[in-house]
């Protein structure tokens, strides 16, 4: 197998070599600078050089931990051997037919799989795209037409994309929507479930108020969908209080909208639940998938109730790439690596490791203000000693200095005070504790105010 043939995983620890960034980053970063729009950032200074299981080696030989997984994609790991194995024997038969010219079993494949993992047991349908941003565009399009309502309801801290549709749903200015507007009408934003900010409202509380202005602001019959990441990723790893998703879903029935999980952050084993929904026991009408599913190869899907997808007119959905034959085969893949390798269980053995660190830290740190998520997909909120005032610049600083060290590591949040944790589920015990020692020293290093 060539994946283990090659030198990173050889090496199954941290390794630095040079400074970080390294003499060769620091040239390519230079490069692009002059080449790539600016508008693109980076959260490291360091080039890939190759990546595989929890290892990334940079273009200068330094070898880091990967806590991120490309954001929460490489969640098999980076170059699995399985999917590098059927991403090669695609690219040798085809590239590209374009599904809606001449069709191929590959797409067919992962729409039967995607129809048996999704949750509920009745009849389904998928469609296949590239990017998360353009399933959500497509859910939406489908709950209109299956509803012939037109409003989208969407909550505070969401994160659906970056298209003109999607960016109207995602709730954060800067640095998503700021002077990209106008903004698509017809999307409306509700309070969220936020246990850490939410003063002690229960699911049920939190949902009435959501649904409250849903109700007056909005009105029942003019919802086509409520869209809604169960645990919200960019918006800061927020997991809703418990019955707060299934008194949503159960508006949506109530009320003839649908009920859209985004699970593009959150899907494909990655909560230590093939979907997070699984959790609360929530049914979606529209599951929306992207990033794990295909182990870094561009793919996405709406997964939906037969009636509600089969209701869009023949040439209604489509794309010249959606459901790109290389992707599809790596998506397969992914999904056996899933099942063989017993990633859903391996995400909550992450989350008993990492999430113990975490709580034991924070019981040691006051500015460790809440530690949450499930699986492997972790996060620490940063606040102001005894308060629930953010410190964004405590995330920043533990961040770099992690990073310096040799750990990828990632913050999000509506506030920039959360350290965020994805690592890809191929990671080593030894590999998520060497991290953590980083990360604990960086805390150590970086005096309160
Ligand atoms: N829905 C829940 O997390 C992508 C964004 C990175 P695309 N999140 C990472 C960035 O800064 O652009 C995301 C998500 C949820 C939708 C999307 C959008 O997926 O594949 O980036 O379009």
């Amino acid at each position: 197998m060539t994946a283990t043939q090659d030198p990173t995983t050889q090496t199954t620890a941290r390794r630095l070599t040079t400074p970080i960034p390294g003499p060769r980053s620091v040239e390519l970063m230079a490069r692009k600078h002059a080449a790539v729009a600016g508008g693109v950032g980076t959260t490291m200074p360091v080039f890939a050089r190759r990546a595989h299981g929890g290892l990334v080696e940079d273009v200068d030989g330094n070898v880091l931990i990967d806590l991120g997984s490309g954001i929460a994609v490489t969640t098999v790991g980076s170059s699995a051997p399985r999917v590098v194995e059927a991403v090669q024997a695609q690219a040798a038969e085809f590239t590209h037919t374009c599904f809606m010219v001449t069709p191929y079993e590959g797409y067919v494949r992962v729409a039967e799989r995607l129809n048996q993992l999704a949750p509920g047991d009745h009849e389904k349908r998928s469609v296949l795209f590239n990017s998360g941003a353009e399933a959500v565009e497509n859910a939406v399009k489908i709950a209109r037409h299956h509803t012939g309502r037109q409003a989208v309801v969407v909550v505070d801290h969401a994160y659906h994309g970056r298209t003109s549709l999607t960016m109207a749903m995602t709730a954060k200015s800067m640095p998503y929507k700021s002077g990209f507007g106008p903004f698509t009408p017809e999307v409306y934003r509700a309070p969220v479930s936020y246990p850490f900010r939410d003063g002690g409202l229960d699911g049920a509380e939190a949902a009435a108020r959501t649904l409250d202005v849903v109700d007056k602001q909005v009105g029942a019959d003019n919802v086509a969908a409520v869209v809604i990441e169960p645990i919200q990723g960019e918006g800061g790893f927020i997991v809703p209080a418990p019955g707060f998703l299934a008194a949503l879903a159960a508006w949506c029935r109530d009320n003839g909208a649908l009920f859209v999980a985004d699970e593009v952050q959150t899907g494909f084993a990655r909560t230590g639940a093939m979907f997070a929904c699984e959790h609360d026991d929530v049914v979606p009408d529209l599951l929306v998938t992207a990033k794990g599913i295909a182990g870094g190869l561009p793919l996405s899907a709406v997964t939906g109730r037969a009636e509600v997808m089969d209701g869009v007119h023949a040439g209604g959905l489509g794309g010249t790439y959606g459901g790109n034959p290389l992707a599809c085969a790596a998506a397969l893949a992914v999904m056996e690596t899933i099942e063989e390798e017993g990633l859903v269980a391996r995400a909550r053995e992450v989350e008993a490791l990492l999430g113990g660190r975490l709580r034991d830290l924070a019981a040691r740190d006051p500015r460790v203000g809440d530690v949450r998520g499930r699986g492997a997909m972790l996060a620490a909120e940063l606040v102001r000693p005894g308060t629930t005032e953010p410190d964004a610049a405590l995330a920043k600083a533990v961040a770099g200095r992690a990073h310096a060290e040799g750990v990828i590591v990632l913050t999000c949040g509506t506030y920039g005070n959360v350290l965020r944790f994805l690592p890809p589920l191929a990671i080593t015990d030894a590999q998520l504790h060497e991290a953590f020692d980083v990360l604990e020293a960086a805390f150590a290093a970086t005096p309160g105010e």
